[in-house]
């Protein structure tokens, strides 16, 4: 059994949805408000010193963070290779440069502006370091979805779904939000919307998004 610190509609999410679709039992235990509630944070802190979620314990009792790790530890430990293309497949080489340039680059942008205050102490210089980093990652957002239109669809990397499409799911939820998506990168939210109903991951995707 494995256990999962999450809140409904966070990064945790992206995991969820990968226990769901491989069919993995799990416990769901409540991270609480991290930006704003001292206490939850360092509750989590004693088992994530990053105290971030997803923080997923393993059945051995150890813990695993960070979704791209625990994205391709699952496709280990399963043996499957319907969410992680396999080391022989085509798609490998691009699985591998865009999962870890939306861990890399995107993810830490909310890190660094959910709360521009932990990191810039002036009220006013926090809001335009915030405005700053959310216009970075809409760049990000459109070279992600450049190399996407070049694969055609429907998915991520073109015809074959995996947790790319997952992360896309998720992420467009977030800032800048899906009217922004539905104008700049309309390729990257239709593949989302898609992957949200995909067969094994709509009743998580349903509970993290209701
Ligand atoms: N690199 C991590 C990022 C995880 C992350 O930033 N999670 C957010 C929630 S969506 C979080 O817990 N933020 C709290 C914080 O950064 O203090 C991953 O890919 O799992």
């Amino acid at each position: 059994m494995f256990t999962l610190y999450q809140m409904p509609g966070w990064g945790s999410a992206i995991v969820e949805l990968q226990l769901a679709h491989y069919n993995l039992p799990c416990d769901l235990v409540e991270a609480g408000e991290l930006f704003e509630d001292a206490e939850a944070r360092d509750r989590l802190a004693a088992i994530n010193p990053l105290a971030q979620i997803p923080t997923l314990i393993l059945p051995s009792g150890e813990v695993m963070t960070e979704s791209a790790a625990i994205t391709l530890y699952l496709a280990d430990i399963t043996g499957r290779d319907d969410l992680v293309p396999g080391p022989s497949t085509p798609e490998r080489p691009a699985f591998l440069r865009w999962l870890v340039f939306i861990v890399a680059n995107i993810y830490p942008t909310f890190t660094y502006a959910d709360v521009p205050t932990r990191f810039v102490a002036d009220g006013g210089a926090a809001a335009a370091f915030r405005e700053r980093v959310d216009s970075y990652a809409k760049d990000l957002w459109r070279q992600v979805a450049a190399a996407v239109e070049e694969t055609r669809g429907p998915w991520f990397l073109g015809p074959r779904f995996s947790a790319l499409d997952l992360y896309l799911a998720v992420m467009t939820r977030w800032r800048p939000r899906e009217e922004w998506f539905a104008a700049e990168a309309p390729g990257l939210l239709s593949i989302a919307r898609a992957a949200r109903g995909f067969p094994g991951v709509a009743a998580a995707y349903a509970r993290n998004f209701p």
